[in-house]
């Protein structure tokens, strides 16, 4: 009885031991979103477009933090990877002149052109939403365009 009273309590002790050592390192790898640093847009030499790709999932934007020139035209290809969940992409400023609102079905890809005139730092996001569940921002479908 005392003999399987120790073993028990070894057992335990290995357990907390494990947790101790290997759940903490667990918990934050689980609590990280896979960093992608930021996109210094490319101009096309032929077009003088800025072009460049977003894919879009549940819920995130890849690359989600774009760094692009102001003055010269921009084209963005809203590639969307999920395959039942629709996604937006909403860019709007008033005072820099960005009023962007498009829709991305499941598995589409949707093609937005403007051009930024005025540097600044402008937050995109997701508003779509399932009846009374966060939206799709406040689960971290939003990024960033730095306009420089
Ligand atoms: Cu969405």
């Amino acid at each position: 009885m005392g003999r399987v009273s120790f073993v028990l309590r070894l057992g335990i002790f290995s357990i907390l031991m494990a947790w101790s050592v290997a759940g903490p390192a667990l918990v934050r790898g689980a609590d990280q979103a896979p960093q992608v640093p930021p996109l210094r847009v490319p101009v096309d030499q032929l077009d003088g477009i800025q072009r460049a790709t977003i894919i879009l999932d549940s819920y995130s934007y890849t690359p989600n933090h774009l760094i692009v020139q102001a003055g010269k035209p921009v084209e963005l290809l809203l590639t969307s990877i999920t395959t039942i969940t629709p996604h937006n992409f909403l860019l709007k400023n008033e005072a820099a002149g960005l009023s962007i609102e498009r829709d991305v079905g499941a598995g589409r890809t949707v093609t937005v052109q403007f051009t930024p005139m005025k540097p600044g730092i402008y937050p995109f996001y997701c508003d779509k939403k399932l009846l009374f569940f966060p939206s799709h921002k406040e689960k971290g479908m939003e990024g960033t365009l730095e306009v420089r």
